[in-house]
Parts: C-alpha cells; sequence; structure tokens
C-alpha cells in the first residue's frame, strides 16, 4: 500500500517545493487541506523546531497519519537574527514581500560587507502514526543585497544573495534553489530517516 505523507503547511510556495523534492520517496504527498485538516495552529514556539512541532502534532491530531511540517524563517546576523521564527509575520501578515523586502535591505543600509551576513534556516518536524516526533535541520547561507533580484522562489528569496553562486535564491530554478537550500537539504535528510522506517513497515 501506498503511504500517505501529510505536509501541515498552508504555504504554496513551500508545498511546490517540498512535493518536488519528496516526489521520489513512492508515497502519496497531500497538504493539509488536501487530507481535510484545518485545525487551529497556535505557532508559539520560541525556536524553528518548537514550532515545526506544534504544526506538526496539530494535523497529526486530526490525521494520525505521517505528518511533517516545516517551519523556516531569514535570520539576519545584522538584526540580532530579525525577522527569524517571524518571518512570515514580519510587518504584518498581508504586507507585500515587496514591502517587507525594501524595509530589510532599508534597515541595513548602514550595514557593509560581512556585516549583510543572513541565512535562511529550516526545521521539519515528522511525526509518526505511533505518536514519535523525529526532527532534521539545515541552513542556505547567504548575505542582503543591495537591491532585490529575480522572480523564482517566494517571500524573501529576491533579497538573500548567495555569495557562492553570485545571484539571489531568487534567481535560481526550482530544481537549482532545492538542491542547496535550507529546505533542500532539511527534507533530503527528512527523507533518508523516513526511509528506514517505511522499510521497516512494509
Ligand atoms: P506554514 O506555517 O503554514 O507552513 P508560513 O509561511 O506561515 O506557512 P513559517 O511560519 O515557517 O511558514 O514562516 C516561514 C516564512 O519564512 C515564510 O513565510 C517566508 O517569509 C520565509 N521563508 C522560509 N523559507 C523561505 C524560502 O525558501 N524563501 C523565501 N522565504 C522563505
Amino acid at each position: 500500500m501506498k503511504h500517505r505523507i501529510i505536509f501541515a503547511t498552508g504555504n504554496p510556495g513551500k508545498m511546490r517545493e517540498i512535493r518536488q523534492i519528496l516526489g521520489d520517496l513512492g508515497c502519496e504527498i497531500l497538504s493539509m487541506k488536501e487530507a481535510g485538516a484545518a485545525p487551529e495552529i497556535v505557532e508559539d514556539g520560541t525556536t524553528f523546531g518548537e514550532n515545526a512541532e506544534i504544526k506538526a502534532r496539530a494535523v497529526w491530531a486530526c490525521t494520525g497519519e505521517i505528518v511533517l511540517a516545516d517551519d523556516s524563517g531569514l535570520v539576519i546576523d545584522y538584526l540580532g537574527g530579525e525577522p527569524g521564527i517571524y518571518s512570515a509575520r514580519y510587518m504584518g501578515e498581508n504586507t507585500s514581500y515587496e514591502i517587507k523586502n525594501r524595509n530589510l535591505i532599508e534597515r541595513l543600509s548602514q550595514a557593509q560587507g560581512a556585516e549583510r551576513a543572513a541565512r535562511f534556516v529550516c526545521n521539519i518536524a515528522a511525526v509518526l502514526p505511533d505518536g514519535r516526533v523525529l526532527h532534521t535541520e539545515a541552513v542556505m547561507e547567504g548575505v542582503i543585497a543591495q537591491e532585490p533580484a529575480g522572480s523564482g522562489g517566494f517571500g524573501y528569496d529576491p533579497i538573500l544573495l548567495l555569495t557562492e553562486y553570485g545571484v539571489t535564491s531568487a534567481e535560481l530554478t526550482m530544481e537549482e534553489k532545492n538542491r542547496i537550500s535550507h529546505r533542500g537539504k532539511a527534507l533530503e535528510a527528512m527523507k533518508q530517516k523516513l526511509k528506514g522506517i517505511l522499510e521497516e513497515d512494509s
């Protein structure tokens, strides 16, 4: 029987990447909406890991199947780690990323070189049918760009300049981004953990 994995996210940008990364796992991948789960989720954790687990547990309580969740964000050293776990809520959930990105660049107007260091962080939590919880976490390093660039990806992608590649995260194709991104690496590590568990099961 084909296993189902439910992803506890309402973010379509994340979901697109997740479907590509987990595509070869041989499981059916559903968003929580597709699985008919719409719990009230209060993300009141203090770390990416805590918030990922809160989301995964809330959906698992509705479905009892394998549930994964992603909590991620942009961590900017010059701003003491902001927006961090508040990345989605920064300046209000309904403020456009064009405005959020402009605002962050403006706040870094005095920062030079290495002072502009920033990274995307992603923690993936998995809750298994028996209630066990697994976590993986990964980062993608860069600096805050002087100007937004690129139209790929979502959210803060246009302002994270990947110094190693000389482009922003929004200038990568989804395949390229998934190979090197915080989400790509954390999900790849989770995929390896899940493979063992799914094999035991079948
Ligand atoms: P769910 O909780 O429903 O999954 P969300 O968008 O609220 O969706 P988070 O609380 O994890 O998710 O916040 C993640 C935010 O961090 C996201 O909304 C973006 O602003 C930012 N972010 C995370 N990964 C990103 C990426 O790959 N590219 C650009 N921005 C990203």
